[in-house]
Protein backbone atom coordinates (compact mmCIF):
# COMPACT_ATOMS: atom_id res chain seq x y z
CA UNK A 1 0.00 0.00 0.00
CA UNK A 2 0.92 3.31 0.63
CA UNK A 3 4.94 3.76 1.13
CA UNK A 4 7.01 6.89 2.25
CA UNK A 5 8.24 6.34 -2.03
CA UNK A 6 4.48 6.94 -3.47
CA UNK A 7 3.10 8.14 -0.27
CA UNK A 8 4.00 12.04 -1.53
CA UNK A 9 3.03 11.11 -4.79
CA UNK A 10 -0.77 10.08 -4.16
CA UNK A 11 -0.93 13.04 -1.79
CA UNK A 12 0.17 15.19 -4.60
CA UNK A 13 -2.01 13.91 -7.07
CA UNK A 14 -4.97 13.99 -4.83
CA UNK A 15 -4.45 17.81 -3.38
CA UNK A 16 -4.44 19.15 -6.99
CA UNK A 17 -8.12 18.55 -8.47
CA UNK A 18 -9.16 18.89 -11.77
CA UNK A 19 -10.82 16.51 -15.14
CA UNK A 20 -10.35 13.67 -14.85
CA UNK A 21 -11.69 9.79 -16.37
CA UNK A 22 -11.98 6.82 -14.00
CA UNK A 23 -11.76 3.69 -16.09
CA UNK A 24 -11.84 -0.37 -15.97
CA UNK A 25 -12.07 -3.14 -17.93
CA UNK A 26 -13.36 -4.38 -21.23
CA UNK A 27 -17.32 -6.06 -20.18
CA UNK A 28 -16.45 -5.11 -16.67
CA UNK A 29 -17.85 -6.83 -13.32
CA UNK A 30 -18.64 -6.27 -9.92
CA UNK A 31 -15.11 -5.07 -8.73
CA UNK A 32 -14.80 -3.46 -11.79
CA UNK A 33 -17.84 -1.45 -11.53
CA UNK A 34 -17.68 -1.27 -7.84
CA UNK A 35 -14.34 0.26 -7.75
CA UNK A 36 -14.62 2.71 -10.58
CA UNK A 37 -17.94 4.05 -8.66
CA UNK A 38 -16.48 3.83 -5.36
CA UNK A 39 -13.15 5.67 -6.24
CA UNK A 40 -15.04 8.23 -8.41
CA UNK A 41 -17.38 9.23 -5.60
CA UNK A 42 -13.98 9.60 -3.40
CA UNK A 43 -12.73 12.03 -6.10
CA UNK A 44 -15.42 14.41 -6.65
CA UNK A 45 -15.41 14.76 -2.58
CA UNK A 46 -11.98 15.82 -2.95
CA UNK A 47 -12.75 18.07 -5.91
CA UNK A 48 -11.77 16.36 -9.03
CA UNK A 49 -14.17 16.60 -12.26
CA UNK A 50 -15.06 13.14 -12.48
CA UNK A 51 -15.86 10.91 -15.93
CA UNK A 52 -16.53 6.87 -15.59
CA UNK A 53 -15.94 5.58 -19.01
CA UNK A 54 -16.41 1.42 -18.83
CA UNK A 55 -14.74 -0.17 -22.71
CA UNK A 56 -18.26 -2.09 -23.32
CA UNK A 57 -21.30 -3.28 -21.36
CA UNK A 58 -21.89 -5.06 -18.11
CA UNK A 59 -23.92 -7.33 -17.01
CA UNK A 60 -27.20 -5.79 -15.99
CA UNK A 61 -27.70 -7.53 -12.55
CA UNK A 62 -24.96 -4.72 -11.67
CA UNK A 63 -27.65 -1.87 -12.36
CA UNK A 64 -28.16 -1.68 -8.32
CA UNK A 65 -25.18 -0.13 -8.05
CA UNK A 66 -25.77 3.64 -7.25
CA UNK A 67 -24.28 5.73 -9.95
CA UNK A 68 -24.25 2.96 -12.48
CA UNK A 69 -26.17 5.13 -15.07
CA UNK A 70 -23.74 7.35 -15.07
CA UNK A 71 -21.15 5.62 -16.75
CA UNK A 72 -20.64 5.96 -20.48
CA UNK A 73 -19.90 2.80 -22.53
CA UNK A 74 -17.14 3.69 -24.79
CA UNK A 75 -18.98 1.42 -27.84
CA UNK A 76 -21.78 3.41 -27.86
CA UNK A 77 -20.46 6.48 -26.84
CA UNK A 78 -17.63 6.93 -28.48
CA UNK A 79 -17.22 10.35 -29.49
CA UNK A 80 -17.78 11.72 -26.20
CA UNK A 81 -15.55 9.59 -24.34
CA UNK A 82 -12.62 10.89 -26.27
CA UNK A 83 -13.25 14.31 -25.65
CA UNK A 84 -13.66 13.27 -22.14
CA UNK A 85 -10.23 11.53 -22.40
CA UNK A 86 -8.44 14.30 -24.16
CA UNK A 87 -9.55 17.24 -21.74
CA UNK A 88 -8.67 15.11 -18.87
CA UNK A 89 -5.40 15.32 -16.99
CA UNK A 90 -5.05 11.73 -15.28
CA UNK A 91 -7.00 8.68 -16.31
CA UNK A 92 -7.37 5.78 -13.55
CA UNK A 93 -7.37 2.89 -14.72
CA UNK A 94 -8.65 0.48 -11.99
CA UNK A 95 -8.95 -3.37 -11.70
CA UNK A 96 -6.75 -4.04 -14.72
CA UNK A 97 -2.87 -5.13 -15.48
CA UNK A 98 -2.25 -4.15 -19.22
CA UNK A 99 -4.28 -1.48 -21.44
CA UNK A 100 -4.89 -4.66 -24.24
CA UNK A 101 -7.85 -5.18 -21.70
CA UNK A 102 -9.83 -2.21 -22.44
CA UNK A 103 -9.94 -3.32 -26.19
CA UNK A 104 -10.76 -0.29 -28.61
CA UNK A 105 -10.42 2.21 -25.90
CA UNK A 106 -6.33 1.83 -26.46
CA UNK A 107 -5.66 3.95 -28.70
CA UNK A 108 -7.86 6.68 -27.30
CA UNK A 109 -5.86 6.44 -23.73
CA UNK A 110 -2.63 6.38 -25.40
CA UNK A 111 -3.45 9.22 -27.60
CA UNK A 112 -4.84 11.52 -25.30
CA UNK A 113 -2.28 12.87 -22.87
CA UNK A 114 -3.32 12.09 -19.98
CA UNK A 115 -0.81 10.78 -17.14
CA UNK A 116 -1.74 7.34 -16.45
CA UNK A 117 -2.53 5.98 -12.66
CA UNK A 118 -3.28 2.39 -11.91
CA UNK A 119 -5.36 0.73 -9.32
CA UNK A 120 -4.94 -3.32 -9.92
CA UNK A 121 -4.51 -6.56 -8.04
CA UNK A 122 -4.21 -8.57 -11.27
CA UNK A 123 -1.01 -10.52 -11.48
CA UNK A 124 2.38 -9.35 -13.30
CA UNK A 125 1.31 -5.91 -13.90
CA UNK A 126 2.46 -4.02 -16.93
CA UNK A 127 4.59 -0.66 -16.67
CA UNK A 128 1.94 1.33 -18.57
CA UNK A 129 0.83 3.91 -15.69
CA UNK A 130 2.95 6.87 -14.17
CA UNK A 131 1.79 5.98 -10.62
CA UNK A 132 1.00 2.06 -10.00
CA UNK A 133 -0.81 0.98 -6.79
CA UNK A 134 -0.71 -2.94 -7.66
CA UNK A 135 -0.99 -4.95 -5.02
CA UNK A 136 -1.44 -8.59 -6.42
CA UNK A 137 -2.44 -9.90 -2.55
CA UNK A 138 -5.63 -7.60 -2.65
CA UNK A 139 -8.03 -10.26 -2.98
CA UNK A 140 -10.23 -6.86 -5.16
CA UNK A 141 -9.71 -3.62 -6.43
CA UNK A 142 -12.21 -2.97 -4.18
CA UNK A 143 -10.24 -3.56 -1.17
CA UNK A 144 -6.96 -1.68 -2.23
CA UNK A 145 -9.50 1.66 -2.91
CA UNK A 146 -10.78 1.11 0.56
CA UNK A 147 -7.52 1.00 1.88
CA UNK A 148 -5.78 3.71 -0.02
CA UNK A 149 -8.77 5.98 0.96
CA UNK A 150 -8.33 4.86 5.13
CA UNK A 151 -4.07 5.47 4.58
CA UNK A 152 -4.67 8.81 2.68
CA UNK A 153 -6.59 9.95 6.42
CA UNK A 154 -9.82 10.13 4.16
CA UNK A 155 -12.10 7.37 5.48
CA UNK A 156 -14.71 10.02 7.18
CA UNK A 157 -15.41 10.65 3.32
CA UNK A 158 -16.73 7.10 2.44
CA UNK A 159 -20.70 7.31 2.36
CA UNK A 160 -23.31 4.63 2.56
CA UNK A 161 -23.41 3.92 -1.72
CA UNK A 162 -19.41 4.10 -1.56
CA UNK A 163 -20.09 1.38 1.21
CA UNK A 164 -21.99 -1.02 -1.50
CA UNK A 165 -19.80 -0.20 -3.90
CA UNK A 166 -17.22 -1.17 -2.28
CA UNK A 167 -18.49 -4.38 -0.67
CA UNK A 168 -19.60 -5.42 -4.17
CA UNK A 169 -16.19 -5.85 -5.64
CA UNK A 170 -14.61 -7.36 -2.76
CA UNK A 171 -17.85 -9.76 -2.16
CA UNK A 172 -17.84 -10.45 -5.82
CA UNK A 173 -14.23 -11.27 -6.05
CA UNK A 174 -13.69 -13.67 -3.11
CA UNK A 175 -17.16 -15.77 -4.36
CA UNK A 176 -18.58 -14.31 -1.37
CA UNK A 177 -16.09 -14.54 0.80
CA UNK A 178 -14.68 -18.02 0.73
CA UNK A 179 -11.51 -17.98 -1.82
CA UNK A 180 -7.94 -18.14 -0.43
CA UNK A 181 -7.57 -14.42 -0.85
CA UNK A 182 -10.17 -13.90 1.98
CA UNK A 183 -8.34 -12.72 4.95
CA UNK A 184 -8.77 -11.50 8.97
CA UNK A 185 -7.82 -8.30 7.29
CA UNK A 186 -10.17 -8.79 4.69
CA UNK A 187 -12.78 -9.18 7.26
CA UNK A 188 -11.82 -6.49 9.86
CA UNK A 189 -12.16 -3.70 6.63
CA UNK A 190 -15.41 -5.23 5.74
CA UNK A 191 -16.56 -4.27 9.12
CA UNK A 192 -15.52 -1.13 8.90
CA UNK A 193 -18.16 -1.13 5.86
CA UNK A 194 -20.74 -2.47 7.79
CA UNK A 195 -20.15 -0.01 10.82
CA UNK A 196 -21.09 2.68 8.25
CA UNK A 197 -24.58 1.32 8.56
CA UNK A 198 -24.18 -0.92 4.65
CA UNK A 199 -26.53 -4.18 4.99
CA UNK A 200 -25.03 -7.12 3.05
CA UNK A 201 -27.94 -8.89 2.94
CA UNK A 202 -29.82 -6.80 0.53
CA UNK A 203 -26.30 -6.58 -1.54
CA UNK A 204 -26.05 -10.87 -1.71
CA UNK A 205 -30.06 -10.51 -2.82
CA UNK A 206 -28.98 -8.06 -5.49
CA UNK A 207 -26.18 -9.57 -6.64
CA UNK A 208 -26.94 -13.67 -6.48
CA UNK A 209 -30.83 -13.90 -6.64
CA UNK A 210 -31.29 -12.66 -10.23
CA UNK A 211 -32.31 -15.38 -12.57
CA UNK A 212 -34.43 -14.93 -15.48
CA UNK A 213 -36.52 -17.74 -16.10
CA UNK A 214 -35.07 -18.06 -19.19
CA UNK A 215 -31.22 -17.88 -17.88
CA UNK A 216 -32.30 -20.66 -15.41
CA UNK A 217 -33.47 -22.75 -18.71
CA UNK A 218 -30.10 -21.63 -20.29
CA UNK A 219 -28.12 -23.21 -17.72
CA UNK A 220 -30.26 -26.25 -17.39
CA UNK A 221 -29.69 -26.86 -21.16
CA UNK A 222 -26.06 -26.03 -20.68
CA UNK A 223 -25.80 -29.12 -17.49
CA UNK A 224 -27.76 -31.49 -19.84
CA UNK A 225 -25.59 -30.92 -22.84
CA UNK A 226 -22.90 -28.89 -23.16
CA UNK A 227 -20.89 -30.10 -19.78
CA UNK A 228 -17.83 -32.98 -20.28
CA UNK A 229 -16.46 -34.70 -17.26
CA UNK A 230 -13.43 -35.96 -16.99
CA UNK A 231 -13.59 -37.93 -13.44
CA UNK A 232 -9.92 -39.10 -13.55
CA UNK A 233 -7.97 -36.24 -14.40
CA UNK A 234 -10.01 -34.09 -11.64
CA UNK A 235 -11.13 -31.91 -14.99
CA UNK A 236 -14.71 -30.99 -15.96
CA UNK A 237 -15.51 -28.01 -18.97
CA UNK A 238 -18.79 -26.95 -20.52
CA UNK A 239 -18.11 -26.32 -24.60
CA UNK A 240 -20.92 -23.87 -25.42
CA UNK A 241 -21.50 -23.05 -29.43
CA UNK A 242 -22.95 -19.79 -30.74
CA UNK A 243 -25.97 -22.01 -31.51
CA UNK A 244 -26.18 -22.37 -27.91
CA UNK A 245 -26.29 -18.66 -27.07
CA UNK A 246 -27.95 -17.85 -30.04
CA UNK A 247 -31.18 -20.46 -29.23
CA UNK A 248 -31.40 -18.47 -25.27
CA UNK A 249 -30.71 -15.13 -26.71
CA UNK A 250 -27.53 -14.87 -23.91
CA UNK A 251 -26.52 -11.42 -23.12
CA UNK A 252 -23.62 -10.49 -20.95
CA UNK A 253 -23.00 -12.50 -17.94
CA UNK A 254 -25.13 -15.45 -18.34
CA UNK A 255 -22.39 -17.96 -18.57
CA UNK A 256 -20.47 -16.24 -15.72
CA UNK A 257 -21.52 -18.73 -13.02
CA UNK A 258 -21.16 -21.42 -15.24
CA UNK A 259 -17.40 -22.20 -15.27
CA UNK A 260 -17.63 -22.21 -11.22
CA UNK A 261 -20.24 -24.99 -10.76
CA UNK A 262 -17.93 -26.97 -12.87
CA UNK A 263 -15.75 -26.31 -9.72
CA UNK A 264 -18.64 -27.19 -7.51
CA UNK A 265 -18.49 -31.30 -8.56
CA UNK A 266 -17.16 -33.38 -6.21
CA UNK A 267 -13.76 -34.23 -6.80
CA UNK A 268 -13.08 -32.06 -9.54
CA UNK A 269 -10.56 -29.41 -9.39
CA UNK A 270 -10.08 -27.87 -12.49
CA UNK A 271 -12.95 -26.01 -14.63
CA UNK A 272 -12.71 -24.73 -18.11
CA UNK A 273 -15.49 -22.95 -19.76
CA UNK A 274 -15.01 -22.54 -23.36
CA UNK A 275 -17.81 -20.21 -25.39
CA UNK A 276 -17.54 -19.79 -29.00
CA UNK A 277 -18.20 -16.08 -29.87
CA UNK A 278 -17.82 -14.54 -33.13
CA UNK A 279 -14.11 -13.92 -33.76
CA UNK A 280 -12.77 -16.62 -31.33
CA UNK A 281 -13.20 -19.13 -28.63
CA UNK A 282 -13.37 -17.32 -25.53
CA UNK A 283 -12.04 -19.61 -22.69
CA UNK A 284 -12.19 -18.91 -18.94
CA UNK A 285 -10.18 -20.79 -16.34
CA UNK A 286 -11.04 -21.87 -12.66
CA UNK A 287 -8.76 -23.94 -10.15
CA UNK A 288 -8.62 -25.45 -6.46
CA UNK A 289 -5.47 -25.65 -4.48
CA UNK A 290 -2.41 -25.16 -6.06
CA UNK A 291 -3.12 -25.54 -9.72
CA UNK A 292 -1.89 -22.29 -11.12
CA UNK A 293 -4.67 -22.09 -13.99
CA UNK A 294 -3.09 -18.10 -15.12
CA UNK A 295 0.46 -19.97 -16.19
CA UNK A 296 -2.23 -22.54 -18.11
CA UNK A 297 -3.81 -19.69 -19.67
CA UNK A 298 -0.80 -17.56 -20.92
CA UNK A 299 1.46 -21.18 -22.01
CA UNK A 300 -1.64 -22.45 -23.81
CA UNK A 301 -4.54 -19.94 -24.67
CA UNK A 302 -2.92 -16.45 -24.71
CA UNK A 303 -4.41 -15.39 -22.12
CA UNK A 304 -3.42 -14.99 -17.96
CA UNK A 305 -4.81 -13.57 -14.69
CA UNK A 306 -5.21 -14.98 -11.14
CA UNK A 307 -3.58 -18.01 -9.49
CA UNK A 308 -7.14 -20.29 -9.40
CA UNK A 309 -9.08 -17.50 -12.03
CA UNK A 310 -7.73 -16.87 -15.32
CA UNK A 311 -8.86 -16.23 -18.95
CA UNK A 312 -7.51 -16.48 -22.52
CA UNK A 313 -8.61 -17.65 -26.07
CA UNK A 314 -8.03 -19.20 -29.16
CA UNK A 315 -8.79 -18.78 -33.19
CA UNK A 316 -9.59 -21.80 -33.66
CA UNK A 317 -12.56 -23.94 -34.47
CA UNK A 318 -14.43 -24.69 -31.05
CA UNK A 319 -13.91 -28.24 -31.80
CA UNK A 320 -10.10 -28.04 -32.56
CA UNK A 321 -9.94 -25.71 -29.26
CA UNK A 322 -11.50 -28.37 -27.94
CA UNK A 323 -8.66 -30.71 -28.53
CA UNK A 324 -5.98 -28.49 -27.92
CA UNK A 325 -7.24 -28.11 -24.22
CA UNK A 326 -7.27 -31.98 -23.84
CA UNK A 327 -3.69 -32.46 -25.27
CA UNK A 328 -2.74 -29.39 -22.72
CA UNK A 329 -4.66 -30.78 -19.24
CA UNK A 330 -1.84 -33.52 -18.62
CA UNK A 331 -0.47 -29.86 -17.25
CA UNK A 332 -2.47 -29.62 -14.53
CA UNK A 333 -1.76 -33.10 -13.13
CA UNK A 334 1.42 -32.00 -11.92
CA UNK A 335 -0.37 -29.51 -9.31
CA UNK A 336 -2.92 -31.97 -8.35
MN1 LIG B 1 -10.91 -7.50 -9.53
Amino acid sequence: MLTPENSAAWKALLADPGPVVVTTHYKPDGDALGSILGWSSYLRKKGFQVSMIAPSDWPDFLNFLPGYDQILNYETATRTAWKLLREAKTIFCLDFNDLDRVHGMREDIEKSGAQLVMIDHHLDPKPFAALMLSDTSAAATCELVARLIQELGDWHLVDLDMAAHLYTGIMTDTGSFRFASTTARLHRLVADLMELGLQPTALHEAINDQYTEVKLRFLGHCYSHCLRLLPEQKAAYFILSAADLRAFNTTTGDTETLVNTALGIRGIRFAALLTEREDRIKMSFRSKGRIPVNEFASQFFDGGGHFNAAGGHSKLSLTETEALLLQHLPFIQQFL
